[in-house]
């Protein structure tokens, strides 16, 4: 997280522990206002003047204090203070969707829930009906909404799991006795979600780096260590497991790891039918007995390619290690499918400036594009029912459309188009009229509400913005939130099949809280021959850098570049957009 992220995320915990312990609606949304203000800053708050800070909407000089106290302390003592008053059991009941600070609040005062099971246990006594406006229907919502958190709790999401593992490498990576690490397990595949970090060492004083990676400041808990490998839980509950490997087997043991569980036993069968066996330590020539005889030195265990290699294999990517046919298609004489990579990424096709909830300008926005050397985006605003979005209606989006256009004098080598992100309504019409749909040089239809529509209204809804000939993408199909909400139940291989039909894409989007579409259904839309969109939904600059998370998705998906409207090069791109216009 950046500084500004940490510190919005300290106004809005504040605003939260706030409501749970009852203060007045005027102080918590305060806080609330603190922390959309900060939101939207694009320099270091930390670093800003008190009279530029003071400047802003919404910013006091209470909230200015709590700032300078952040930036010189890392932390508030105001938010130490409250958390110490708030059960840490009643924060958790946040997670569950549906659930705000002000129902909490009333479980805790009225019927005295302090935590999960106290809630199941209100809700199985049917005690809980006591709270106002907690009829029959709320009930529901709530029982659905702890089934969703009892099934992902555990796992973090990759974007979260992700730039803590790579700062561990890095730290880690930098003493001189560390000849070698990386990442392996569910986060290297690229998983959405990742139960532990693995990572792997090869080191030359094994002791002193497992000593320094129990004593990092990070550390909550020492699970469990030894001179090969060593558990700790972090202070925000993410276990990582440390194993420290031979340099010679790094490769063996990269690959073991990595897994999947299911990718490496084809693995092993297919070194056993090959007279040999393969383990952590190498792959090695088996005896009659398909034993390995003591001394015997591996065939392979440097790199993963050179054990590959000697199974006959072209080197698989991590992110397709999940016992999905990988393996006969990554067979050396076959051809290998080509999946895509960042690089091959050149365009932006969904983002929000501050003209609907997005933090930057049309200028900013391009000059951010251009810098990532992209050459083309799509501005692409809410459309006028996301009210709370400020979204646009026809005479802002009219205006918009032109403040857009003139940008292209200030931007001659990129593409600028003139988008927006058009709601689709419950019945899957769109929330501009066709007329005003053809003046946009770009159209993504996105679900936002009523994500809990009946399967088949919800499909017949989706399947009406595909058919749209003025549509050219569909964002994020099914609105879920990972570890979040389910988001529509569809049924996608109907999409799939209309999507090919009628030329209209489906995204990827890319922000690790969505993903969606996920994985498995990427690759159902590659097998049906859909063009894929990877978008980022760029609200602030930040947001360009979930890029990477959209590409692992994609990959998982079998995503070739030539299937991805984003790799085109801005001819074509063009061109399969003129055929919707
Ligand atoms: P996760 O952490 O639940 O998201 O999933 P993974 O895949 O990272 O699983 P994890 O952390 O238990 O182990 C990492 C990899 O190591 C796993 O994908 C395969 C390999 N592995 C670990 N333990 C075993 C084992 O007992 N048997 C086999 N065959 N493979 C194992
Ligand atoms: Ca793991
Ligand atoms: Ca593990
Ligand atoms: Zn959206």
């Amino acid at each position: 997280m950046s500084t500004n992220g940490k510190v919005v995320a300290a106004f809005e915990e504040l605003a939260v522990l706030s409501e749970i312990l009852g203060e007045n609606a005027f102080k918590v949304n305060a806080l609330r206002r603190s922390a959309r203000t900060l939101e939207a800053l694009t320099s270091d708050v930390c670093a800003m003047e008190k009279s530029a800070l003071l400047a802003m909407d919404g910013i006091g000089a209470s909230t200015v204090a709590k700032i300078q106290e952040f930036a010189a302390s890392g932390t508030m003592q105001e938010l130490v203070d409250l958390r110490a008053r708030v059960p840490a059991g009643l924060t958790q009941l946040l997670q569950i969707q549906g659930l705000g600070p002000k129902t909490v609040r009333a479980m805790w005062t009225d019927l005295g829930i302090e935590n999960l099971a106290a809630l199941k246990a209100s809700i199985d006594s049917g005690a809980i009906a006591k709270l106002p406006r907690m009829g029959p229907k709320s009930v529901e919502n709530l029982k659905e909404g702890i089934a969703f958190l009892e099934q992902s709790r555990g796992r973090i999401r990759i974007g979260e799991a992700l730039p803590i593992a790579e700062a561990l490498v890095a730290e880690l990576g930098a003493l001189p006795s560390v000849q070698r690490i990386a990442y392996a397990g569910s986060l290297r595949r690229g998983r959405e979600t990742i139960g532990d970090i693995d990572v792997l060492a090869a080191s030359t004083d094994a002791s002193a780096l497992m000593e320094r990676f129990r004593t990092r400041e990070d550390v909550a808990k020492v699970l469990a260590t030894g001179e090969t490998k060593t558990s700790v839980l972090t202070k925000h509950g993410i276990q990582i497991d440390l194993r420290v490997v031979p340099l010679d087997r790094f490769g063996s043991a990269w690959l073991y790891f990595t897994g999947s569980t299911d990718h490496n036993i084809r693995l092993r069968e297919r070194a056993i039918s090959q007279g040999m066996r393969l383990n952590e330590y190498g792959l090695f020539p088996a005896g009659e007995d398909g034993s390995i005889a003591e001394g015997t030195l591996p065939v392979a265990s440097v790199e993963e390619a050179d054990i590959h290699a000697a199974l006959g294999l072209q080197w698989i990517p991590p992110t397709m290690r999940e016992d999905r046919g990988e393996i006969e298609a990554f067979a050396i004489g076959v051809e290998a499918p080509c999946v895509i990579q960042q690089s091959d990424i050149r365009a932006e096709l969904h983002c929000h400036t501050v003209a609907s909830d997005g933090g930057m300008t049309i200028d900013e926005i391009i000059a951010n594009a251009q810098a990532r050397g992209f050459h083309t985006i799509a501005i692409t605003d809410h459309s006028k029912g996301q009210a709370q979005a400020n979204g646009l209606d026809e005479t802002r989006l009219l205006a918009h459309i032109d403040a857009i256009h003139a940008a292209r004098a200030r931007f001659p080598a990129m593409q600028i188009w003139a988008g927006s992100e058009v709601d689709i309504l419950l019945d899957g019409a769109l929330d501009y009229d066709d007329k005003l749909l053809a003046k946009l040089d770009w159209v993504v239809a996105s679900p936002h509400a009523a994500l809990k529509q009946d399967p088949q209204l919800a499909t017949a809804r989706m399947l009406r913005a595909i058919r749209h000939p003025l549509v050219h993408v569909i964002g994020h199909p099914t609105g879920r939130i990972v570890n979040g909400r389910p988001g529509l139940e569809l049924a996608m291989d109907e999409l799939f099949a209309a999507a090919r039909e009628h030329n209209t894409a489906l995204e990827i989007n890319a922000q690790h809280l969505r993903l969606d579409l996920r994985d498995a259904d990427v690759r159902g839309a590659v097998n049906a021959g859909c063009m894929i969109a990877i978008d980022c939904d760029v609200h602030s600059s930040e947001d360009f850098g979930e890029l990477r998370y959209g590409v692992l998705t994609a990959q998982r998906g079998w995503l070739s570049a030539s299937q991805c409207l984003n790799a085109m090069d801005a001819k074509a791109l063009n061109a399969w957009r003129m055929q919707k216009r």
